[in-house]
Order: C-alpha cells, then structure tokens, then sequence
C-alpha cells in the first residue's frame, strides 16, 4: 500500500516489488546476508535484495539445512530491512514447517517489512540445492499448495509476494513435472514461479520458458549457469534474475586474503591500503546522522564550547591588587580564575583560554591556554578580546576574569538556541561600592515567564545608568553559536579600524553588534558576584 508523505507518494516496499515481478521487463535481485551488505547492495543501484538462506546461514557458519532458526533468519532481517529502502524477497526455504508455520511467517515477515517471501517445494529441514540434488526429496503437491494459499491468505498487505521455487530439475524429475508443478502453484496462488536448475548451461531453463509460455512472471538463479548472456534471459521473458550468493562469496574471498596476508606479516602495512577506511564503515553506517541527532536531542554540554576568559586587568583590591592580577586573588584559598574554571568544567569545557597583562607572570596555572594583551596598560577589555579574536570560531563563551558564577548560569546559558545571548541579572545587587556597572536595557522589561516565551533581546548596555532607567545588570558572561561567533568578530574588526578601539569595552562590542544583529538576554537573579571591591571579596567568601 502507498505510503503518502507531506510532498511525495513513496511506493511502499511491496509495491516495490510487485511491479519487480510483475513488470514485463528484466530486473535483478542480489544476494545480502546482513544489515552491512543490504545498504551496499542498494548504494549498488539493485531494485531489490535477495535474503539469501544459503548466505544468511553461511554468514552465521552454519550450513544451509535450517540450523538457524527461524527466528533468527527474522533478526537478521530486521536489520537488513531497517538498512535499506528497497524491496527485500526472503529466501524462506520450505517455510519452516506447514502451513500452519508458513502463516506465521508471513504475518512476522509483513511486521518486519519485508516485501515477500520464495518457498520452495522440498521437504523441512532443507537441503541446499547443490549438495547431493538427486538425492532429495520433493514435497507432494497438494501439501505445497495448501502453504501457498495459507501464504497468501495470511498476508495483510495486498502487493506481498509469494513466490513458489519448484526443485523438479534439481532433483532430475525432468520438464513436465517441472511445468505440471509451475502450474499447480501458479493456480494455488504463487505470484511468480522460480524455476531453479543446476546444469553449467541453461537447456534446462530454455526447455521450460518454452513450454511455459508466459503464462506467469518466472525468476530464475543462474549461479551454475553463470556465463549465459543476460540478454538470452531477456529474450526467453525472464522477470527476475537472483544473483543469489556473489555478495557473501566476494566477502569470504576478501577477508580469507587480508587476513592470511595479516596473519602472516604480522604488521597492517600491506592491507592498510586494500581495505575499506574506518570512515566508510562510518558512512555507510550512518555516522554523520547520529552526530546531527545529537546535537537536537542530547543536553547541551560545554563538550564541544571553548571559552575565553579576559582576565588582563589589574583590578582595584588596594594592597592585594597591588602587584597581582585581581584574577589570583583568593577567596577562601582559591584563585577567581581557579573557581571560575570550576564551573566552567562542571559544564564540560575544558578548553578554556585566558588572555593576561597585569602580572602575566604570576597567571600560569596550568589546564588553560594563555594569550597576553601587551598593551594591557593602556587598553580597555575589548582590546584583550581582539588579542584572541582566533579564537572566536565555533560555540564558544566569554567571560570576565573576576567573576565567580554558579554552573547553573552557565549551564542555561549554553542550552539558550540563539546565536549571540548574554546573561544579564534582573535584581542586581546595588549595594556597596563598585567601580563599573553594566547597565542593561532590553526591549521588554523581565518577567518570571521570560524564558518560555518570545526570548528578551538586548537594546543597549550603559555603564552607570540611574538603576530605575535599567532592566538589569550584564553580568559579564555570554556565548555565541559558530555563526554567532562570525557575527563577533566582524564587529570586532569594524570596531578596530575606530582610533579609540584601546578605550573600547565589551559593552561597545555588544551595543555596535545591537545594531545589527538580535542578542538574546538570559535573565538570571543572582549566583554570581562580581570581585570589584574589598567588599565583594568578602560576600564572596560567603558565596
Ligand atoms: C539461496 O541463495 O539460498 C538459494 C539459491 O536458495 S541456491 O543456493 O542456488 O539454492
Ligand atoms: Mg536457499
């Protein structure tokens, strides 16, 4: 039955193969034994795949005699059919029992999409056809056809096929009974009749197409008969040719010859370049789609975010300040920069560069990379930016050195979709006495509900705006996507062609990018100190 897509009619998988049986000209169905081998057969171009029971078997070692359950013949349909768009015929072998089980199978078949089924009209447990032919015995007629109707009763979906494999040449029962039992199953319901032969040439094959004269679409399995020209297939009105086990066989060859040749140099040298790359098993496994799936499904981690921390100023801690960088400075034992990194691992990044000046010296804990403004002295922050501009590329975030942040900040912050966010506290503290504050006003003021609904854009940061006048206080933390990141550094290079760049600040950044491009606001209240003063030091000791 069609399955109806939003712009397309797809063409279910039985449908598929209906008109591969039903079509009057040639197709082809190779062998696959597996999920691996099923999508190359279809990366090959092949309408439609044969589960081979002789390769399925084979790929397990065991022999083709019905020592695989049938069960597990369905697992490892289940992958094959789950690895590929096209049409799969099960090689059923006699249908694993009567036609009690040959109901089953059908019913488990359609559930696992497979598009149709071959049974053929031996005796359970098989015999492959080519071990000992003359030796084997057909099942009675009447029996057979009681299973093709079962089948045919059974199955849900109108366009699944059965099709009906009569061994009367294999086992040297000759033309007539060949034909008489093709009739049989053709009235008993079969969709196609597959006439098999084991003669190196195809007599057997001609003798029947002639008597059989169309009456019905015929699959044939030139394995024996191999150097016979297609086109003499074509001419007789063959609907299917089966190349029934060349996949399996390819891949015995392939993996006998690399394997002895590992086993006997005891090195990788000579294969390395004869075999398939890890990257192909990757590609044709679907790698790269996992990877897109979990960027839209998994938690957002810091994994694959760097940061920047800008931590080149002296800051104005009086004597603690005095000759070292108010990053170092403790609280409770720990350097700002050390606790801040914290945080930022608690997320996942680890990749973490911080750009000194003042005291540069003293700032080389290890675990970060180091980029120096030189001209700390007589820069401003943005300056310390642009001095690590390359790194500006990918998901990364920015932060001021001497802020201490609760993971929780952080961890929102990375989850926010937009391509520029900053955070921005909507109940700063405003007590006490601190040298710089920035001052945030956003085009829609906070509100509890903020973060469900259309996300608050930025207007303008202002250092020292009458508080009544702001919405918030930009806490100096913000992140920006890959295509966020492009947008920053052209600002960043619009802005370094001013002659005042070495007074600029973040807060010029932000408000030239304002300009142009949404930032989205990720109000928070509290979890963060900023260390401007004695007194902040002291809060946050308590932090
Ligand atoms: C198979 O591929 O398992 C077949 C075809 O049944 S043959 O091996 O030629 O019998
Ligand atoms: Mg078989």
């Amino acid at each position: 039955m069609p399955v109806v897509n939003q712009k397309t009619i797809v063409m279910s998988k039985t449908s598929m193969l209906r008109s591969i049986v039903a079509s009057p000209s040639i197709d082809f169905l190779m062998e696959t034994h597996n999920g691996l081998s099923a999508r190359i057969a279809e990366e090959a171009g092949f309408v439609g795949l044969w589960a081979s029971g002789l390769a399925i078997s084979a790929s397990l070692a065991v022999r083709d005699s019905n020592e695989a359950s049938w069960t597990q013949v369905l697992e490892v349909l289940e992958f094959m059919s789950d690895a590929t768009s096209v049409p799969i015929l099960l090689d059923g072998d006699t249908g694993y029992g009567n036609f009690n089980n040959m109901r089953r199978l059908v019913k488990k078949l359609e559930q696992r999409g497979i598009a149709g089924v071959c049974i053929e009209d031996k005796l359970f447990p098989k015999t492959n056809s080519f071990i000992r032919g003359e030796h084997q015995e057909l099942a009675d007629i009447g029996e057979f056809c009681g299973k093709i109707k079962a089948a045919k009763e059974t199955q849900a979906d109108e366009d699944f096929c059965v099709v009906a494999r009569t061994e009367a040449f294999i086992v040297g029962m000759g033309l007539a009974e060949a034909v008489a039992r093709a009739e049989a199953y053709r009235v008993a319901g079969a969709d196609a009749i597959l006439i098999h032969s084991k003669l190196a040439d195809c007599r057997e094959i001609d003798a029947f197409m002639k008597e059989w004269a169309g009456r019905h679409p015929v699959v044939i399995v030139p394995t024996k008969y191999y150097s016979t020209p297609t086109e003499h297939f074509e001419r007789l009105g063959v609907s299917v040719v089966i190349w029934a086990n060349q996949g399996i066989r390819a891949a015995v060859a392939a993996m006998q010859q690399t394997t002895r040749q590992i086993a006997a140099d005891r090195h990788l040298r000579n294969v390395e370049g004869e075999v398939a790359s890890v990257a192909e098993l990757f590609r044709l496994c679907g790698a790269d789609e996992l990877l897109e799936a979990e960027k839209r499904y998994l938690p957002t981690t810091g994994r694959d975010v760097k940061a920047i921390v800008l931590a080149a100023g002296q800051g104005d801690l009086g004597t603690l300040t005095s000759d070292t960088p108010k990053a170092l400075v403790t609280v409770k034992g720990r350097t700002i920069l050390s606790l801040l990194a914290d945080e930022f691992h608690r997320v996942g990044i680890r990749d973490i560069a911080v750009v000194r000046g003042f005291g540069r010296e003293q700032v080389n804990q290890e675990g970060f990379a180091y980029i120096d403004n030189e001209q700390f002295a007589e820069t401003r922050d943005l300056y310390s930016l642009y001095v690590a501009r390359q790194r500006i590329e990918g998901d990364i975030v920015v932060s001021y050195g001497d802020i201490l942040i609760k993971s929780y900040i952080l961890h929102d912050l990375l989850a926010d979709p937009a391509d520029i966010s900053i955070v921005v506290d909507a109940e700063p503290d405003q007590s006490g006495t601190r040298n710089r504050r920035d001052l945030v006003v956003t085009d829609r003021p906070y509100d509890r509900r903020s973060d469900f609904a259309k996300p608050v854009q930025l207007s303008r940061i202002i250092e020292d705006l009458p508080d009544d006048q702001a919405n918030g206080e930009f806490i100096g933390l913000w992140k920006l996507s890959p295509k966020g990141a492009v947008t920053v550094r052209d600002a960043l290079e619009r802005l370094h062609e001013r002659k005042d760049f070495s007074g600029l600040t973040v807060n010029d950044l932000l408000n030239e990018i304002a300009l142009v491009h949404p930032i989205s606001v990720r109000f928070v209240r509290g979890g963060w100190i900023d260390v401007d003063s004695l007194d902040d030091l002291q809060k946050a000791s308590a932090f």
